[in-house]
């Protein structure tokens, strides 16, 4: 008799972790669908769950390890690949010193547990030098926040009269969210979208503002200008709260409405118009902001000024404004305090200290260069789990060039990607649905778990691997769990849930109960306790003190050679980053990337959608086909192309050598590019 079974889980074909009921037939999982009772997903999911299915139990899956040899590559024993990998990592300690090896984190593996536990193996290996994709995913974003309040807000969408979304998409990239705003629309509540292209979410706005790419910046203060001017401000909250004000005024001063418009290509209409909607519904606005501000050569200091607005408004911690979540406070999985590694000069950390001090990881970028160069010193073995920097990150010849550079490259991934293809060793991985960690939802501070539902035998989750590969090297005490279910029991004992309580609740548990206004009874939580208008943390850093607003490249110094501005990376429905493009289904759908054009820029280059064109900026060039635009759904000269496309990868022409000062992002936003039509249809016949 077939064996039917039910397994709640959380999803993680993208980041929002819906939770879902995974139908098995005697161990095999034949449907997913959403669950019902979950606050957030609530019995939906987006087309992107099913294909899980596709992905667990695809023909081209890695099931065995493999090591490359003169002859090519030759499957072995799993036991037999960690001896081997924990011999070479040995040598090359042995050779270099300790700080020589380094850890690469990807995306998808997920953040928050995965990402201690890799950073955990580093620092126990003895290596400061702890790398991932949070170079160039959110920690632009969540830096901004935590030097300006302490801590990285979260809109309280459903509640809030005001919503500005700036540089994001949930529609595409977080459908959830898009519920709650269309809840609060529903209500009456505004929303101001702010980007280039009229995207879903700005196609559902009150204002959509399109501003030229990269001067988010210059609008925010522009807002400020006339917020002070109308004195549409919280004076009490901001005199209570806040230090720096008064250098933040001055520093408004110079962005007059006639200003910011010029900067910006908004119209000084819009830019009265959004300060007054805000000034109507405050305290309860609320904003997200997305990539869309963050690949930018001065994004780190758009976001703080983009923050500034909820000072002014008052409108923190309050209902329906931007809150500050509590956390989940689970056991610290993290070294650092017990074996501090920053004498051994991690890479990149004078250049970048905030994101060192902060976060305790180093550039992605200034690593892939010390691997070429060997200065400081020498970089020569990665453990590398769920990322695939040759698609994903800038420059991408220069990433092989480091990759290959390495003595020793391993690489962990479900399939063979361009980085296991020149790895010594690729390992095989589990997928979202073949382990056990938890996942906290932080509008609603919820907790929830994600269950091991299947297992292949020699498909390692990252925590068993890291496991393996610790009690090899002699420093076993430090991963002492069976398994990542016991290691996730320990997690939680301070939080007084249990692994068995999760399990009886797909829906999660509410951690604790959310509370506005925690700024009248309890300090900030800034390191001096009021919110930073002016970082004084910054100054010392040899920063300027007030978000310092930067045009720019191709509006300071426009360069003819390359007069169009190219946006990368919006998202798409189908796609997530580099993956899902050996799902057919979809590829039946989305076959190709398309770089976006406005109509008027195709006709004067004499393009009809479906041609292909060479897109060419300073580092490199990559051909893809044109999709042509309504005239409003994208600013005339600017041009847009998704990313994570093995042909046609758009990361050919990104700057690596273009960083944000304080964050060290790089700019794969905004980039100076000329386009030229080709007589070639080869990139469409090769994907046929
Ligand atoms: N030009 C440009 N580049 C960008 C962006 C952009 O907007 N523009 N966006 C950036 C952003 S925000 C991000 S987050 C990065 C993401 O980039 P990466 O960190 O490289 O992550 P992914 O592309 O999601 O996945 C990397 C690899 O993980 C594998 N994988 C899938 N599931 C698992 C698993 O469960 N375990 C393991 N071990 N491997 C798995 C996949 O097969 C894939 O090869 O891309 C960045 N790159
Ligand atoms: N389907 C799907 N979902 C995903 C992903 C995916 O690849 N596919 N990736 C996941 C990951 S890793 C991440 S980090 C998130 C990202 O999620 P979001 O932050 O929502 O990013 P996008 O969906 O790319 O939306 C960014 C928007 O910013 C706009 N934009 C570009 N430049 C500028 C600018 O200078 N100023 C302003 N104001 N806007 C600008 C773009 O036109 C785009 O509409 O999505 C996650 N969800
Ligand atoms: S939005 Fe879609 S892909 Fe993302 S977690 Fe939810 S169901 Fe999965
Ligand atoms: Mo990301």
């Amino acid at each position: 008799m077939t064996q039917r079974e039910i397994v709640n889980t959380l999803c993680r074909m993208c980041g929002d972790h819906c939770t879902l009921n995974v139908y098995l037939e005697d161990g095999v999982i034949v449907n997913i669908e959403g669950y019902k009772h979950s606050p957030w997903n609530q019995g939906k999911t987006c087309s992107k769950a099913k294909a899980a299915i596709d992905m667990v139990y695809h023909p081209e899956r890695i099931k065995k390890p493999l090591k490359r040899t003169a002859e090519g590559w030759q499957e072995i024993g799993l036991e037999q690949a960690l001896d081997e990998i924990a011999e070479k990592i040995k040598k090359i300690q042995t050779q270099y010193g300790d700080r020589s090896m380094t850890v690469w984190k990807g995306e998808a593996t997920g953040f928050n547990q995965q990402e201690e536990l890799a950073k955990r193996f580093c620092q126990a290996m003895g290596s400061p030098n702890y790398l991932s994709v949070d170079s160039l995913c959110f920690t632009t974003r969540s830096t901004g926040y935590i030097l300006q309040w302490g801590t990285w807000p979260e809109p309280d969408l459903e509640n809030s009269d005001c919503i500005l979304m700036w540089g994001a998409n949930p529609p595409i990239s977080h459908p959830f969210m898009t519920r709650m705003i269309m809840d609060a629309k529903e209500k009456g509540a505004k929303l101001i979208v702010m980007d280039p292209r009229r995207s879903l979410i700005a196609r559902k706005a009150d204002v959509h503002v399109a501003l030229r790419a990269g001067t988010d910046g210059a609008f925010a203060w522009g807002l400020m200008h006339v917020m002070i001017e109308k004195g549409w401000t919280d004076r009490e909250w901001i005199e209570e709260y806040t230090i720096g004000y008064e250098k933040l005024a001055d520093y408004a001063k110079k962005f007059t409405p006639e200003f910011t418009a010029t900067e910006t290509g908004v119209s000084i209409e819009t830019i009265y118009q959004v300060a007054e909607l805000m000034n109507l519904a405050k305290p309860k606005v609320c904003h997200r902001v997305g990539l869309g501000l963050e690949h930018h050569q001065n994004g780190l200091n758009n976001v703080r000024a983009v923050s500034c607005l909820d000072a002014l408004n008052g409108s923190f911690d309050v209902k329906g404004g931007n809150l500050h979540v509590e956390s989940l406070g689970v056991n610290d999985l993290s070294l650092y305090n017990e074996i501090p590694l920053e004498y051994l000069e991690p890479i990149g950390a004078k250049d970048f200290p905030v994101l060192y001090q902060l976060r305790h990881e180093i550039n992605t970028m200034t690593a892939l260069e010390t691997m070429i160069s060997g200065n400081p010193y020498p970089i020569k073995g990665m453990l590398m789990t769920a990322g695939n920097p040759i698609r994903t990150n800038p420059n991408a010849k220069k990433v092989k060039k480091a990759l290959e550079s390495l003595d020793l490259l391993v690489v962990r991934d479900i399939f063979m990607s361009e980085c296991c293809e020149v790895a010594d060793y690729v390992l095989p991985a589990a997928t979202f649905l073949e382990r056990t960690d938890i996942e906290t939802t932080r509008n609603y501070q919820v907790v929830s778990l994600r269950q091991k539902v299947i297992e292949f035998p020699e498909c390692q989750d990252d925590y068993q691997f890291f496991h393996d590969m610790a009690h090899r090297l002699g420093f076993g005490k430090y991963f002492p769990w069976k398994n990542e279910r016991e290691m996730t029991a320990w997690l939680l004992e301070p939080t007084g849930i249990t692994v068995e309580d999760l399990e009886r609740h797909p829906e999660g548990i509410k951690y604790k109960p959310t509370q506005y206004q925690k700024w009248k009874k309890e300090k900030l939580p800034s390191s001096t306790g009021k919110v930073e208008l002016a970082s004084d943390y910054l100054k010392k850093l040899g920063y300027p003190e007030v978000p310092q607003y930067i045009s720019p490249e191709y509006i300071a110094h426009p360069n003819p050679e390359y007069p169009y501005t190219l946006i990368t990376g919006s998202r798409k429905q189908l796609y997530v980053n580099s993956r899902n493009r050996n799902i057919p289904r979809f590829l039946a759908l989305r076959p190709n990337p398309e770089v976006e054009m406005h109509p008027e820029d195709a006709e004067k280059n004499n393009l009809v959608a479906g041609d292909i064109v060479k897109i060419t900026s300073r580092v490199g060039s990559v051909e893809m086909p044109v999709e042509i635009m309504a005239s409003r759904d994208i600013l005339k000269g600017h041009l847009q192309a998704p990313n994570g496309w093995g042909q046609s990868n758009i990361n050919m022409l990104t700057h690596d050598d273009i960083l944000d000062p304080i964050s060290g992002y790089p700019l794969l936003k905004g980039i100076m590019v000329k386009i030229t039509k080709t007589e070639s249809n080869a990139l469409i016949d090769d994907l046929k």
